[in-house]
């Protein structure tokens, strides 16, 4: 009798253990995974015009930093005239929450007057616009924004390089968010 009633309890205490261990799975599972912050490097770009090719050219915004001083270097973007209203557009591999922007000039600092975000639909939406007062060359323009609401691919930058009179040139732009 005592040997079953064991038997029994060790059986209770079993059945226990693995409904502990399944509950205790099902909470991993249901754990929200950590949101991944991913900063990247426009792939492609596209411009109102470049001083050249493959020098001074659409392309020589995409990628990583190159130029680390303040001069006239082939490896950034430069405009044909560098004394008007142009544009700039970026495009990225991952769509992200957007977080912030950063635009890494080298020569001619204070042409960018309005920063937009290009989501997955195409639509431009406007988050920075203004005078970039920083005079620091090399120098990055950071525009922080609340994390956006759809996704971004794109980044598009206006210039009106008649405030400087000089060609504002761009080595790179990141794009920083939430995958
Ligand atoms: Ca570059």
């Amino acid at each position: 009798m005592m040997r079953r009633l064991w038997n029994v309890f060790v059986l209770l205490v079993c059945i226990g253990l693995c409904a502990g261990c399944e509950r205790a799975e099902t909470l991993i599972t249901q754990t929200t995974p950590t949101p991944t912050i991913l900063s990247q490097w426009a792939i492609a770009a596209e411009a109102s015009s470049q001083f050249g090719f493959p020098d001074w050219s659409v392309t020589r915004a995409t990628g990583a930093p190159e130029v680390n001083a303040c001069e006239d270097d082939s490896r950034a973007w430069a405009s044909a005239r560098g004394n008007g209203v142009e544009w700039l557009r970026l495009t990225y591999a991952q769509p992200v929450y957007t977080t912030e922007v950063r635009i890494y000039q080298t020569l001619g600092r204070g042409a960018i007057f309005r920063v937009s975000l290009v989501d997955e639909s195409g639509a431009a939406q406007r988050v920075w616009e203004g005078e970039d007062t920083d005079r620091t060359c090399p120098g990055v323009l950071s525009v922080v924004v609340p994390q956006t609401v759809e996704r971004i691919v794109g980044v598009h930058i206006d210039l009106d390089e008649s405030r400087t009179g000089f060609w504002n040139e761009i080595d790179a732009v990141e794009l920083i968010g939430v995958r």
